[in-house]
């Protein structure tokens, strides 16, 4: 059985090891390296699915713990799967819960069996198992769904770690058993370990002889400093397939997509760009602006000028700080739309720069406009 989803590796760059590829999706093809837009309640929340499409967006991402708890997933499976749900054709992944499992319940229980934990909205007992998250996600028909894992908070004990490392792969094999349309989802696997070189390779050994169509690598950004990030990307990556995608989850500010492309990452989430965007934050190719500052009430000028997005084309910071001071809803999606298109277009410019070998000076001129650079 050809699994649905495949890599293909284009080039890697001369400059930085970084690759350009294409991820085959059923819903089409899409090239790497990638953002992944966040639409954990089967919305990109502001934007419509046409103007995800506009901006370029290939796959986005949705959450099987939330579309569980609602409207649940036998109406979406009722509705023709998540794509016809929502109305998008292009690709989706879903996370499998466990990480908003460990994230927004203050009770939670881990067993072998699975996790104990209550309903962030109710406070009703809930249990979630690798079986569970995969019923879901065969139900919601997503085009890549990942195994149910567990990602510690940071730090944790190395003994700890060990213990959930071990756990994880034992899950993932239960996934692998309870994945039940292997021919139309592909099923990533999680590398886990924390900041433990050993852990990292027992855990990705581990993955890698189950023969995933991809693997993600979990438990970063979680609170470590991004040096931390960054080693543990370099040792991680290497132990992965060439062949096979690679994912980093929950990361999306513009220098850990540089950085962490530049050290073999295919495939990026967030969402950063939308959740700093409804509190009235952009980037910028020169960083981050807050536009409710008394410093734009008179700035009649687009949030980027180096970019050509929607709202840079046609509002100015002056208007949309006016609309989200006053709590106007249009405001939030002027801003969750150029944060998203930014990102989307980082990633082209990335790709771009791959292409013709010269990542490495690419991220310096990007971190030295950004102002990463500075004291
Ligand atoms: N596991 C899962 N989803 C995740 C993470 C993880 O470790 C992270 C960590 N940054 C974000 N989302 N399943
Ligand atoms: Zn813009």
């Amino acid at each position: 059985m050809t699994s649905p989803i495949r890599f293909e590796l284009i080039k890697t760059c001369k400059q930085t090891g970084a690759r350009l590829g294409v991820l085959h999706t059923p819903h089409g093809s899409f090239e790497t390296p990638m953002f992944m837009p966040v639409g954990t309640l089967a919305t990109v929340k502001t934007l419509s699915p046409e103007e995800l499409k506009e901006m370029g967006a290939g796959v986005i991402l949705s959450n099987t713990y939330h579309l569980w708890l609602r409207p649940g997933h036998e109406i979406i499976k009722e509705a023709g799967g998540l794509h016809s749900f929502m109305n998008w054709d292009r690709g989706i992944l879903t996370d499998s819960g466990g990480f908003q499992v460990f994230s927004l319940s203050d009770f939670r229980k881990i067993e072998e069996e699975g996790v104990y934990f209550r309903n962030h909205l109710n406070g009703d007992k809930l249990f979630l198992s690798p079986e569970k998250a995969i019923e879901i996600q065969n139900a919601l028909g997503s085009d890549i769904i990942m195994a149910f894992d567990e990602c510690p908070p940071y730090p944790a004990t190395y003994e700890y770690m060990k213990q959930s490392v071990e756990r994880t792969s034992r899950w993932a094999e239960r996934c692998l058993k309870a994945h039940k349309r292997p021919d139309e989802q592909g099923l990533f696997g999680i590398v886990q370990g924390g900041e433990f070189e050993g852990l990292r390779r027992q855990s990705a050994q581990d993955l890698v002889s189950l023969d995933f169509p991809g693997y993600a690598i979990g438990g970063l950004s979680v609170g470590e400093p991004k040096e931390v990030m960054n080693r543990v990307l370099e040792f991680t990556t290497p132990l992965l397939p060439v062949n096979k995608p690679r994912y980093l989850m929950g990361v999306g500010s513009p220098d850990s997509l540089i950085d962490g492309a530049i050290r073999g990452i295919d495939m990026f989430d967030c969402v950063l760009p939308t959740r700093i965007g409804r509190n009235g934050t952009v980037m910028t190719s020169q960083g981050r602006v807050v536009i409710k500052n008394a410093q734009y009430a008179r700035d009649f000028s687009p949030l980027d000028p180096n970019c050509d997005c929607y709202t840079c084309r046609n509002y100015t910071r002056a208007y949309i700080r006016h609309l989200i001071k006053c709590d106007e809803t249009f405001g939030i999606r002027l801003t969750s739309y150029h944060n998203v298109y930014f990102l989307i277009k980082l990633m082209e410019q990335v790709r771009q720069a791959i292409r013709e070998d010269r990542l490495r000076d690419f991220r310096d001129e990007f971190f030295e406009r950004y102002g990463f650079n500075k004291p």
